[in-house]
């Protein structure tokens, strides 16, 4: 007989469950509609005036047998997932997300198409110093195949006394050796400023770690027609990465190739921790390319290789390293600059 009564009762709690479930959904349509309207308006999600009313109101009418300090706990609860709803709803509306474009965005330069499933290589020294220092390298990376050529012009050291880069007079050292091996160039821009100039003188406009969240370069880069390559900063998050790509497409220019090369993290074995599996991620959440640098995630020659394997084992768009005619004397980076020898040994092995 108590066994009778209790199925009733328990028949009846699974349909007070059920009145709860639409009731909480039904709520969550509210919410959503709100959170279009608040979007529209660009107003921020969280009101907390707005929730303070309404468990206010909540509690004035609670009767028991629950604590009001309780009834607020649950409520908050359910408040906070509306909130992650909107939150959803409002990344479904990044430009740069999947949801947006569920089809790979495939940038084309100089013949190589990236994001068409194939790999890539973006090889050079790390700054450019001299015309014969920049041939020489563009000469093995045409050897080898490849299309691109990096260089940098114009470099965001850690000290201000370290080696600057040659600035606009390197970016014609590198439009000349370019043309000569029909190589395009990509170089890091620094300065919004220059990025009219330097267009004249490069294929891709490189944004570097220390620049990932520096909005003005990046709304400059989304004014041009010029491919960028974004670099992850080195203590940015997935999410932040993103957002800064967001910035240059919102401005037009959707032609973004993402690049992750480490981040910083306690370990000091690397020179940075590089985060394989942002690849795989920012894959599944954008449509972009994306690419990893080998050099600067790891700092050290011998890991180049594996670092490399690696990544094309997980799904980058394609790899990106140093090389320089003696690393030795490099005026930048080098302890983990390859020389040509090494470069061949490297591209050779990924090769197969
Ligand atoms: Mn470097």
């Amino acid at each position: 007989m108590g066994n009778e009564q209790l199925d009733q009762l328990r028949d009846k709690l699974d349909e007070v469950n059920i009145q709860i479930l639409d009731l909480i959904n039904s709520r969550a349509e509210i919410v959503k509609e709100i959170g279009e309207i608040k979007e529209k308006q660009g107003a921020i999600y969280y009101d907390p005036v707005r929730e303070r009313d309404m468990l206010n109101k909540i509690t004035a009418k609670n009767n028991g047998p629950f604590e009001d300090s309780t009834i607020v706990h649950l409520f908050k609860e359910i408040f906070k997932a509306g909130l992650e709803l909107q939150k959803d709803d409002h990344r479904k509306a990044l430009l740069v997300s999947r949801k947006k474009k569920p089809e790979d965005t495939v940038i084309e330069i100089n013949g190589e198409r990236f994001g068409d499933g194939n790999q890539h290589f973006i090889m050079g020294p790390c700054a450019v110093e001299s015309y014969e220092q920049v041939a020489e390298v563009a000469a093995a990376v045409k050897k080898q195949g490849l299309k691109l050529l990096r260089g940098g012009a114009f470099k965001p050291r850690t000290s201000p006394y370290d080696f600057q880069g040659l600035g606009l007079e390197g970016l014609k050292i590198l439009k000349r050796v370019a043309d000569e091996y029909e190589l395009a160039v990509v170089s890091e821009i620094v300065n919004p400023a220059d990025i009219e100039k330097a267009v004249e003188y490069i294929d891709v406009i490189q944004i570097g770690a220390r620049n990932m969240q520096n909005f003005e370069l990046l709304k400059a880069a989304g004014e041009v027609n010029k491919p960028v390559l974004l670099k992850r900063g080195l203590s940015a998050t997935i999410s932040e990465f993103i957002n800064a790509a967001e910035y240059i497409m919102s401005r037009g220019n959707g032609n973004i190739i993402l690049c992750e090369r480490g981040i910083r993290t306690y370990e000091r074995a690397t020179r940075n921790t590089l985060d394989i599996t942002a690849v795989p991620i920012l894959k599944q959440e954008t449509h972009l390319p994306v690419m990893v640098d080998v050099t600067h995630s790891t700092g050290r020659r011998d890991l180049l290789l594996p670092a490399a394997k690696a990544a094309l084992a997980i799904g980058a768009d394609g790899v990106m390293a140093e090389v320089h005619p003696d690393p030795a004397v490099a005026l930048s980076d080098s302890a983990q600059q390859m020389d040509i020898e090494t470069f061949n040994t490297f591209m050779n092995e990924l090769k197969k």
